[in-house]
């Protein structure tokens, strides 16, 4: 399976040629497209040359500024899916996501329509140095928009996923409002309400190996309020199932 792996950027000169090395060092046939928004380490400039080392391989989306991830991601799918590319990951430049969980992740997707990396199901962890806050926050919150939507699954905030170019192109894009965390539970919302067949694979996610974390309450006390918003939004798509796609 022809795989291409979207990775926003922000910041990430040091961890991106390492990321980009580790990948292309997997067992898969495997592109990368990075998203970069400008940031003012230079890592555009690392993505440029890194694309010039790998021609065929790594390609550069370069915004003129801090966007987000949202945008960041749904620039990137649709560029990915202007290629021939059958398969796109979701992941972060940060090494919190091990490079290597992706081939358990392609083999689940053998048999289905998007794979999760989850750290809440059996072999899944999070970063053992996390503070007990962090951890609590974290599981909390897939708990809550879990619950609140009633997705069955383990993870539904994690960043690291896979999914088939199909799955993708039959999701409404345009609709998709939200940024940060929700962005990744309304995602995982709508291809749940389009009745996509879902898989878990387990990751141990890494705190990031370089560079500031940002996450906070802040950040967390928002999002609970958005994952009510995702739930009115999509009312529609809850009845429409599958004949919801596009
Ligand atoms: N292009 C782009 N990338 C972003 C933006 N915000 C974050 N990123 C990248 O998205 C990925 C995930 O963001 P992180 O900052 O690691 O978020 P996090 O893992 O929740 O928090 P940390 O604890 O800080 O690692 C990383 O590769 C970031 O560089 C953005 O606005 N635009
Ligand atoms: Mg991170």
């Amino acid at each position: 399976m022809r795989l291409t792996v979207v990775t926003p950027t922000y910041n990430e000169a040091e961890n991106l040629p390492k990321l980009v090395s580790a990948l292309f060092s997997l067992p898969l046939d495997l592109r990368v497209l990075v998203v970069d928004d400008n940031s003012p380490d230079g890592t555009g400039r690392v993505a440029d040359e890194l694309s010039a080392v790998y021609p065929d391989r790594v390609r550069v989306l370069h915004r003129p500024g801090k966007l987000g991830l949202r945008s960041a991601y749904l620039n990137g799918f649709q560029k990915v899916l202007e290629t021939d590319a059958q398969a796109v990951v979701q992941m972060d430049a940060d090494f919190s996501h091990d490079p290597y969980a992706l081939v358990g992740m392609a083999n689940l997707l053998e048999s289905n329509d998007v794979v999760l990396g989850s750290r809440y199901i059996k072999g899944g962890s999070v970063d053992e140095m996390w503070p007990l806050w962090r951890k609590g926050l974290s599981a909390f919150g897939n708990y809550y928009a879990r619950t609140i939507l009633g997705l069955p699954l383990c993870d539904v905030t994690t960043g690291y996923r896979m999914w088939r170019r199909e799955t993708l192109r039959q999701i409404p894009f345009e609709r998709i409002q939200s940024n940060g965390y929700v962005f990744l539970v309304e995602m995982a919302y709508l291809a749940h309400c389009l009745e996509f067949m879902i898989g878990e694979s387990p990751i141990y996610f890494a705190d990031r190996r370089w560079g500031k974390s940002k996450m906070s309450f802040k950040i967390q006390a928002e999002a609970a309020f958005r994952v009510w918003q995702v739930w009115w939004n999509y009312r529609d798509l809850r009845k429409a199932g599958r004949s919801g796609r596009l």
